[in-house]
């Protein structure tokens, strides 16, 4: 496996290259160009600089999270031709300075869904949590008069002022849009992307819903093994892969995490892995945690023995992390909680290959 750390580039990240290069075996770097609309080709001169600059720190650049859709795509609209196109040319450049995996989603206006960008555990630690009810309680038909500050109005993270104008049309937009519909959409954008990363060498990795659920009414078709399934038998190529997160497809009780790896591992379609892990509370809230099994519901080493054992050669990073030692970062991007991740995964990673070879842990260190 490769192990990676997201970095949002020098201007919207306060993590440096640096910094990252201190932290052991992390090789490689996944990168964006944050600044970028849904939609727009990226300029091969701004894509050959980040390489330049990620390259320079002795990293390689070879995934990329995310190059977004555009809301015309997955809607169906007449114009998703265009933005389709626009999307080839960026896999054709990407290609050309060695990106191997992209990284996407297919959720309609929003991204991920957190109700609290910053709960107070008991260490002081603090992490991203959502809290059902409070999420639940905004009833779709009035989501638009919550956003425009109507009766009851209030704001949840992520939703800022200067999103709402085109925020509204879109949610109107998508009234009228199943998930049947929704998957259509995806299809038509696969039917024309996969044949060009095929040829470039680049393997689309589509990431699950984050909460993979329906939320604020808005239909979602990446929540589940039967839904990863369908989507990779839509256009039934290897360059048609997944993103496997285990804090996203994990927020679901009714995720079997074990299976849905094992599952997606004995195909060959996992390009990417995201590990975290997260806490249920009995009330259907939950929040993020730190790395390891005992905090969070998330069998972490469990998967990770599984990527081991299928000799998984593709690329990891440590998802979302705690705030903590009092820095500020973007919400879940902090450099030190991150860094215990990579450890800790580095570590069982390291162990488990150790009894897979049947080495022992002091040869292991001997030949080092
Ligand atoms: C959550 C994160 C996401 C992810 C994007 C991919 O699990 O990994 O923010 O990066 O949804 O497009
Ligand atoms: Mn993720």
């Amino acid at each position: 496996m490769n192990m990676t750390l997201r970095w949002f580039g020098h201007l919207d990240d306060s993590v440096t290259l640096k910094q990252i290069k201190q932290i052991p075996k992390v090789g490689g770097i996944v990168g964006t160009l944050n600044d970028l609309k849904a939609g727009e080709a990226w300029p091969l001169s701004r894509i050959r600089a980040l390489h330049r600059e990620v390259t320079l720190e002795g990293f390689s650049l070879e995934v990329i999270e995310s190059v977004n859709i555009h809301e015309d795509i997955k809607l169906g609209l007449p114009s998703r031709d265009k933005y389709i196109e626009a999307y080839i040319e960026t896999i054709r450049r990407l290609a050309s300075v060695g990106v191997k995996v992209i990284c996407y989603n297919f959720m309609p206006v929003f991204d991920w869904t957190r109700s609290d960008l910053a709960k107070v555990l008991p260490d002081k630690s603090t992490v991203l949590a959502y809290e059902r009810a409070k999420v639940e309680a905004i009833d779709p038909n009035s989501l638009l008069s919550h956003l425009t500050g109507g009766a009851g109005g209030f704001s949840l993270p992520g939703w800022e002022p200067e999103r709402l104008q085109e925020i509204v049309p879109l949610l109107e937009a998508y009234q009228h849009i199943t998930e049947e519909q929704l998957f259509l959409n995806l299809t038509y954008f696969l039917e024309k992307t996969v044949p060009v990363a095929a040829e470039c060498g680049v393997k689309l990795a589509i990431h699950p819903d984050d909460p993979p659920w329906p939320v604020f009414g808005l239909p979602r078709i990446v929540k589940n093994k039967s839904d990863l399934i369908r989507i990779i038998e839509a256009v039934d190529h290897p360059s048609n892969s997944l993103t496997l997160c285990s804090g996203s497809l994990g927020a679901s009780l009714t995720n079997d995490l074990s299976d849905i790896f094992q599952t997606f591992l004995e195909r060959d379609r996992v390009a990417f892995v995201h590990l975290r892990n997260i806490r249920h509370e009995p009330n259907g809230d939950f929040y993020e945690t730190a790395h390891c099994d005992e905090a969070g519901s998330v069998p972490m080493t469990h998967l990770i023995k599984l990527l081991s054992t299928y000799n998984y050669q593709g690329f990891i990073r440590p998802d979302h992390g705690r705030m903590i030692w009092g820095e500020k970062a973007r919400p879940g991007y902090g450099l030190y909680d991150r860094a215990l991740g990579a450890m800790y995964i580095q570590g069982q990673w390291d162990s488990f290959a150790n009894q897979r070879e049947g080495r022992s842990e002091y040869e292991t260190s001997r030949n080092a």
